[in-house]
């Protein structure tokens, strides 16, 4: 390790595993960690975050969608006469279903801390750190909102979409305090930025198996979803015998196993059916109707498309030769991103060089921030690449070690400010 680490960032990164625990409390239910978007819990959480964030100096505010947004503004003095400009840290705070503590969450933390470290000094540059409030996709079956909203490129047809309580994303914004006829107003589109920088923990055993706490990354895979809905005949367990069945749940079991070997034989991609509802849904009926989703991903777009593409005539063969009808919904899009060079660049020399480098096989804001600013990640190690599970765990050493890059970053990015 190149810098020598002030013992500071050992008792800070200690706080910020307490804070991360604090926050797993803030869930849906009381047994695991589930916080999806605009949800009471996630009311929790931005309680617990707007206090970190005053504590840290940070003004703070919620935009019209439920990004919590604390501001660390430039310096009345230093910024006479000119536009300050604005550098963006960030991460999530939404999950998803029985989630573990430090996806998203740690780099909003690490965020924040970062900031109380210059929160006493001199600024040309104003810092924004923004909790994002929807990235996983869990609730609207949609990821990325708050990041989207920010970058000014939010599909507002998602507004009339209903969660599986009939619930509307429109009525959720509102019950929650926001606005959704105002979406374009969390928009930072105009503004001048210098960038957008997210800490996040690597999700993959790449940095584990290389023994370093943290690395930059490359380039972010793009991911495609949908929605598959099988229709076939419900029918008594009984008596239909299964010569002329039309069992819904037969054909997506197919269609999941086609899936996977399509993505164990492209080098590659990795491919998930992670949901699965089947109706009526009793053990004596045969299932009418089985509705699944489709996780899609590669570093190439071409390669990701064609699979997808794929899938989907595979799912229409297994339709057709079981009698069923098959109603086929794309549900997401995001394409390969890479990570801004010069910015990646000045973060490395900021940390005093030679920081590993690994592609993100996990989607984050990130890839929505890079359509808006100069943007780039920090990976922090988790034990055994285990992430999207309750057994997500950091180690605290390696949490100080992110929080001396971002702290040297910032004060790189203000030295550059002067000098510009
Ligand atoms: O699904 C993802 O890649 C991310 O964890 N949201
Ligand atoms: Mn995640
Ligand atoms: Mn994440």
């Amino acid at each position: 390790m190149s810098t020598p680490r002030s013992a500071d960032y050992d008792a800070i990164a200690d706080r910020i595993l307490a804070q991360a625990d604090r926050l797993a409390s803030c869930s849906e239910g009381p047994r695991d960690i589930t916080r999806t978007f605009l949800t009471p819990a996630m009311a929790d959480a931005h309680g617990l975050l707007s206090q970190w964030m005053r504590d840290a100096g940070m003004t703070v505010r919620c935009d019209v969608i439920g990004n919590l947004v604390g501001t660390l503004p430039a310096d009345a003095s230093c910024a006479a006469g000119q536009t300050p400009r604005r550098l963006l840290l960030g991460s999530h705070i939404d999950t998803v279903r029985q989630a573990g503590r430090y996806d998203g969450v740690l780099g909003v933390l690490v965020a924040i801390a970062a900031a109380a470290q210059i929160a006493r000094t001199a600024r040309r540059v104003s810092v924004d750190v923004i909790a994002f409030c929807e990235e996983e996709g869990v609730r609207y079956r949609a990821p990325f909102l708050g990041s989207r909203a920010i970058a000014g490129s939010f599909d507002l047809a998602l507004l009339s979409r209903a969660d599986d309580g009939g619930v509307t994303m429109a009525e959720a914004i509102r019950s929650f305090g926001g606005d959704p006829d105002r979406i374009d107003d969390c928009s930072y589109r105009g503004e001048t930025l210098i960038g957008y920088v997210e800490v996040h923990i690597e999700q993959g055993p790449i940095l584990e198996l290389a023994s370093e706490p943290v690395g930059l990354v490359t380039s972010i895979a793009g991911q495609r979803r949908a929605s598959i809905r099988f229709a076939g005949a419900a029918g008594h367990a009984g008596t239909v015998p299964m010569a002329v069945r039309r069992d819904a749940l037969v054909a997506a079991a197919e269609f999941v196993l086609a899936t996977e070997e399509l993505a164990r034989e492209t080098t590659g991609m990795v491919a998930t059916v992670g949901t699965i509802e089947v109706a009526p849904g009793a053990s004596n009926v045969i299932p009418g109707e089985a509705r699944c989703s489709l996780d899609l991903r590669h570093q190439h777009d071409e390669i990701r498309d064609r699979g997808f593409a794929g899938l989907r005539e595979t799912a229409e063969r297994i339709a057709g030769e079981r009698s069923l009808g098959v109603t086929w919904t794309d549900t997401d899009r995001a394409d390969a991103v890479p990570m801004d060079a010069e910015l990646t660049a000045m973060i490395d020399a900021a940390a005093g060089g030679g920081l590993p480098r690994l592609a993100s096989g996990a989607g984050h804001d990130a890839m929505v921030m890079a359509s808006l600013c100069p943007t780039s990640m920090l990976f922090v190690r988790c034990a055994g690449g285990i992430s999207h599970n309750p057994a997500e765990a950091v180690l605290a050493g390696d949490v100080a070690r992110a929080l001396e890059v971002v702290v040297s970053m910032l004060h790189r990015v203000e030295e550059e400010a002067s000098i510009g």
